[in-house]
């Protein structure tokens, strides 16, 4: 079992609070991610085999996946009693990352992430007086640049659709540069233990908002590529010069081409069809230990892009210290998946996100602490923030406003009201329709993965996917029914998603006696 919440308890929580601090200054924390805690993580599991879908690992035994480290690592939640799993390892307590060696880097680096944020959880750091606000750091493509979304073809995400909401999987690609000297001289050399912290920091900020979606079944899958060689020395490059060592780096992962932003849909369409993941989103962190204030020249920082949703952060991240990138990757993610920022230049008005909601929590006109206000997980995710990156729940039944949604029928063959024989035949298409965004575009990630029917009211019985399976948000169907006697029938079909909304379609027909079909003649 996961812990559930129900919704209408957390609903409460959040009336009540509205309640009870609308009025009280300082402003209050949004409600903690405790009290909306879905699947919380209390295992480390090592796979002996690799792990081709490490999600459905450990459902099958009564537990849930936050974070898969591929292809051997998952943290995730498995119920106290279980100790063992066939196949695989179980901690529940530190564990010596060296031991996993055998399992590949990543097992190593999901230890060290098990032992930093689920063991030990580090305490709050202070943040420097001198850290500059998160503000002002949303960058975007020149218009020009920003490439063309096709008309959508389907009604799943497209090339450029990466990041449209947090629900669902997502793929998080970690780079981090490494200056080999070759043109800017190397000031910065990253070491195993600083690029530990890293990922551990990072995987706690992604655990943060997956803590604050329930419903939404957030999941992380990490694809990360340590001391990625570059000729440039990041730290010391500005903004404008970033696309030197983002091309050059994800050139050396396989992605070249002559634009960053390009390279970096290149790189995040491939990791989210490998992976099986809804989104994707980009990470680099730049080392800056021996930099003087832990910014580039230019004094950014840490910056997003929503599109395409690329993160670049320094160790430092300015005055906000490696302790505290948990909160910087918590709020810059929350840029990618289209939130806006509550301080510096917002405007109470302006619409964010799938759902476009109006940035109410700005400053000027802000009633509660929140992520994208300070910065700082410590202050929670307000309701403005969380419903801007889609975490909205219109009518309480625990699924979030995008991916609470229907499939919907086109048959395209059907028997006539009158047939003859004991054979009839379905066949159409089933589309899951995507949630309304008043601003667009819209896709949903909400799969369609059972057709059944059922005649004259008894069993479900499959239907057959066109392309043999049904697990993509427009898929062909069709049945046939045989043996079927003379007089009234009814037909129904049955058509279910992913987050289990389904859709019924039903036909009637009457088989008449061979012989009764010349009877109107023989009358007359
Ligand atoms: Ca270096
Ligand atoms: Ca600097
Ligand atoms: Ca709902
Ligand atoms: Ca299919
Ligand atoms: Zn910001």
């Amino acid at each position: 079992m996961k812990y559930k919440i129900p919704f209408t308890m957390l609903m409460g929580v959040l009336i009540l609070g509205g309640l009870v601090f609308s009025n009280i200054q300082p402003r209050p924390a949004a409600v903690s991610a405790a009290e909306l805690q879905d699947c919380e993580s209390n295992a480390l599991v090592i796979f002996d085999q690799p792990l081709a879908d490490g999600f459905s690992a450990l459902e099958a035994s009564g537990g849930c996946v936050v974070h898969f480290l591929p292809p051997h690592a998952l943290i995730g939640y498995l119920p106290e009693e279980l100790q063992a799993l066939p196949g695989a390892s179980v901690y529940r307590d530190a564990v010596d990352p060296a031991m996993l060696a055998q399992y590949g880097a990543e097992a190593e680096l999901a230890a060290h992430a098990w032992n930093s944020n689920h063991v030990q959880p580090p305490q709050p750091v202070e943040i420097s007086p001198q850290a500059q606000p998160l503000a002002g750091e949303v960058m975007r493509l020149d218009p020009e640049l920003l490439p063309e979304r096709p008309a959508a073809i389907d009604a799943a995400p497209g090339y450029y659709d990466m990041s449209g909401f947090m629900a669902g999987r997502v793929a998080v690609g970690i780079v981090l540069p490494e200056s080999n000297g070759a043109q800017d001289p190397s000031t910065e050399n990253w070491d195993a233990s600083r690029m530990n912290t890293v990922v551990a920091e990072i995987q706690q900020g992604l655990n943060w908002w997956a803590g604050h979606n329930p419903g939404g079944n957030l999941q992380f899958v990490y694809d990360i590529h340590p001391q990625v060689p570059t000729r440039f020395e990041p730290i010391n490059r500005n903004l404008s010069d970033h696309h030197y060592w983002i091309s050059e780096t994800l050139a050396g992962l396989g992605f070249d081409g002559s634009y960053w932003y390009q390279q970096s849909y290149a790189y995040l369409n491939n990791l989210r069809t490998t992976q099986q993941a809804d989104w994707a989103v980009l990470i680099f962190v730049v080392d800056s230990l021996h930099d003087a204030n832990g910014m580039f020249p230019d004094n950014f920082f840490a910056y997003s892009y929503h599109m395409p949703p690329v993160v670049v952060m320094t160790y430092d991240n300015d005055g906000w210290s490696i302790g505290y990138m948990d909160s910087v990757t918590a709020h810059e993610v929350a840029h990618n998946f289209g939130a806006g920022d509550e301080y510096g230049s917002c405007n109470c008005s302006e619409l964010f996100g799938y759902l476009a909601i109006p940035n109410s929590n700005c400053h000027e006109c802000a009633t509660v602490d929140c992520i994208m206000l300070t910065g700082s997980v410590t202050s929670g995710a307000c309701e403005v923030s969380r419903h801007q990156v889609g975490m909205r729940d219109t009518d309480s039944d625990g699924k979030p406003d995008p991916v609470d949604t229907f499939p919907a029928f086109t048959v395209t063959s059907q028997p006539p009201d009158r047939i003859p024989g004991s054979v009839v035949s379905y066949a159409g298409s089933i589309r899951d329709v995507p949630w309304d965004s008043p601003t667009g575009p819209e896709f949903t990630i909400n799969k369609i993965t059972t057709v059944q029917y059922s005649l004259d009211g008894g069993a479900w019985l499959p239907a057959v996917a066109g392309d043999g399976v049904f697990d993509e948000v427009d898929e062909d169907f069709r049945l046939s029914i045989a043996g079927l006697s003379v007089g009234d029938h009814q037909v129904r079909i049955r058509a279910s998603n992913r987050w289990g909304n389904s859709t019924l379609w039903t036909d009637t027909f009457t088989r008449i006696d061979g012989l009764s079909l010349f009877l109107p003649v023989l009358v007359r």
